[in-house]
């Protein structure tokens, strides 16, 4: 096929960078922890590192409350380390793309602090501070980390709009400022070298004239008052597109361009580098249809879009204490790409840094068992790095990471997790079903630090957020060696993928899709044909009788039953 924008062939790691490697021993990861475990990328096989924010930031959401983009939290290093640490992605054959927070800043940012001080001056009109009786906020909208998404600020006798936590201050994307601004931050780091930008509610961005009241009904279905106006705002195309245009269609220092990895895991020469930076945008709420308009070839938005709706069985969320249905992971991927035109170009995500690990709700508890533990892993590996789309790995996947055996909230460090407590206990929810409900649901299972070695390896301090997971075998020393690890599978999966592009671009044709616990699917391109199969339970099953002469290439062999969780990649010759 005629050539490809490398981010549909390529596989994305998420790194968290709080909770990735210490290197200065103050229990919060760093940048040059980051650049001592680069070579486990590497090997690993990703193509594109994604960082969560590194900018400067007071950390109420953990960096995504920023108070300067041009300047490195002071606990992750500084822009110097930065520099080095794209140098050694682009050394080693991979790409990085930054996390880019602007539906909001930090309440701590110049430009707040200058609003503040003039709210009728050019800086109040970056944000939504309004007039109004302090006793009441201008609408009705609450916000995702509990309680109204007003906050009042009498030294200027104004209302400021955040829909997360009370210092993540709502930009006026109405205002041009707002938008060139914006447009230089991304413009800066792309000339500094990275290769785009994940951007982060980027969604949210576009406000309707006047902020009208949420409906009650929308807003008791959403949990939240006031989405409906905001998901998928009345000048959302427009920001993008102008975005994409005056920010992210820039030229790259040709010495800061990745070089091409060959086959034999060697590196070539530089890359042509990309005309425009890539957009993944974060764009919760918004649906297949929507996130087509968002995404789709030839509309110049973005790139890619994380489509939210895999992440819990419908009729659940996050918060509720209940086993995800491995059928519905089928249903989901037959629905969305069932819907797509081939324009249209999907990310594939299981975890991140917002959510529990799908390993633990697939196997609800049984999990304990490291070889349920395994299998589960090396199961939802083999969908994400085979299904038609891009993969977006979260750190610790690879290693088979798991939710967290937390006892008590002052174990917990993200604001939701504690804000949402706080709300619960005060509406008098019981202790026992309030907990249950912030296990299930915390962020803070995904945050833990990794587990490099067998006593932990992430730093010599005590970390910021302490991991409770002690179960041997599951840290990257055991597992990086071990042929039969999670790890190996991941690693195998994608250099399969590297070697045979029917796994990334080919045709995806659903096998025996009628049979219940079976997601099997065949993925071909010019003649060469590849077979995945997996059995979605936890019980032993038959496995459908096929035609063709079918080899296992990884897993197998393969019999006439499955094994619990098996996953099995095949060639049909
Ligand atoms: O997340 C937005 C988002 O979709 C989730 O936070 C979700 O809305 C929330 O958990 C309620 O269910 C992005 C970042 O990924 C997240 O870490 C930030 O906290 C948030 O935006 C605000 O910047």
């Amino acid at each position: 096929p005629d050539p490809v924008p490398w981010w549909q062939e390529a596989v994305f790691y998420q790194i968290y960078p709080r909770s990735f490697a210490d290197s200065d021993g103050d229990g919060i990861g760093d940048l040059r922890g980051i650049i001592s475990r680069l070579d486990h990328l590497a090997d690993l096989g990703v193509d594109c590192v994604w960082l969560s924010p590194i900018f400067d930031s007071p950390n109420q959401d953990m960096g995504y409350d920023v108070r300067d983009y041009r300047a490195v939290m002071e606990e992750m290093g500084t822009l110097e380390d930065l520099d080095e640490l794209i140098r050694g992605c682009h050394e080693r054959g991979m790409r990085i793309i930054l996390d880019l927070v602007v539906n909001h800043t930090s309440d701590q940012h110049a430009w707040f602090q200058e609003a503040l001080l003039d709210p009728d001056g050019p800086y109040g009109d970056y944000y939504f501070l309004e007039r109004g009786d302090p006793k009441t906020p201008p609408n009705n909208w609450t916000s995702f980390f509990s309680g109204p998404a007003w906050r009042w600020f009498p030294e200027a006798g104004r209302w400021a709009l955040h829909l997360f936590a009370d210092g993540q201050m709502d930009l006026r994307w109405d205002n041009p400022d707002v938008r060139r601004e914006v447009a230089d931050i991304v413009g800066w780091w792309l000339e500094r070298g990275i290769d785009g930008f994940r951007l982060d509610v980027i969604n949210y961005i576009s406000k309707p004239e006047g902020l009208p009241d949420g409906n009650a009904f929308v807003g008791a279905l959403m949990g939240f008052v006031g989405v409906e106006h905001y998901f998928y705002g009345p000048r959302l195309g427009e920001f993008l597109r102008g975005l994409r245009r005056d920010g992210f269609t820039r030229d790259r220092p040709p010495a800061s361009t990745p070089r091409r990895r060959l086959d034999d895991g060697s590196l070539g020469d530089p890359l042509p580098p990309d005309p425009v930076g890539v957009m993944v945008g974060e764009t919760p709420g918004v649906g297949v249809q929507l996130g087509r308009l968002l995404s789709g070839g030839g509309r110049d938005q973005l790139d890619l879009i994380f489509n939210f709706d895999v992440l819990d069985t419908p009729g659940h969320t996050r918060w509720d204490d209940y086993v995800y249905d491995p059928e519905y992971l089928k249903r989901f991927y037959r629905t969305y790409l069932s819907e797509l035109s081939p324009n249209d170009w999907i990310a594939v995500f299981l975890d991140n840094h917002d959510n529990p690990r799908m390993l633990s709700k697939l196997a609800g508890g049984a999990e304990r068992d490291p070889a349920v533990r395994t299998a589960v892993g090396k199961l939802l590996a083999t969908v994400q790095l085979t299904m038609r789309g891009t993969p977006f790995l979260y750190q610790g996947q690879e290693l088979a990471a798991v939710n967290q055996g937390f006892e008590h909230i002052d174990q917990l460090r993200d604001v939701e997790s504690v804000n949402r407590h706080a709300e619960l206990l005060a509406e008098g929810v019981g202790p026992r079903a309030l907990w249950r409900q912030i296990l299930a649901g915390s962020r803070d299972h995904a945050r833990v630090p990794m587990r490099w070695t067998r006593e932990g390896g992430f730093g010599d301090a005590v970390a910021w957020l302490e991991g409770r997971d002690e179960a041997p075998g599951f840290s990257a020393a055991e597992q990086v060696p071990d042929p039969a690890s999670v790890y190996a599978w991941h690693r195998d999966l994608i250099a399969l993928r590297r070697h045979h592009r029917a796994l990334t671009l080919g045709d995806l044709t659903w096998v025996r899709p009628e049979v219940k616990g079976y997601l099997a699917y065949e993925r071909s391109l010019d003649g060469e044909r590849f077979l995945i199969e997996t059995n979605l339970s936890p019980k032993q099953r038959r496995r459908p009788k096929l035609t063709g002469r079918i080899v296992p290439v990884l897993g197998g062999p393969r019999e006439s039953t499955m094994r619990p969780w098996e996953a099995i990649v095949s060639r049909i010759d």
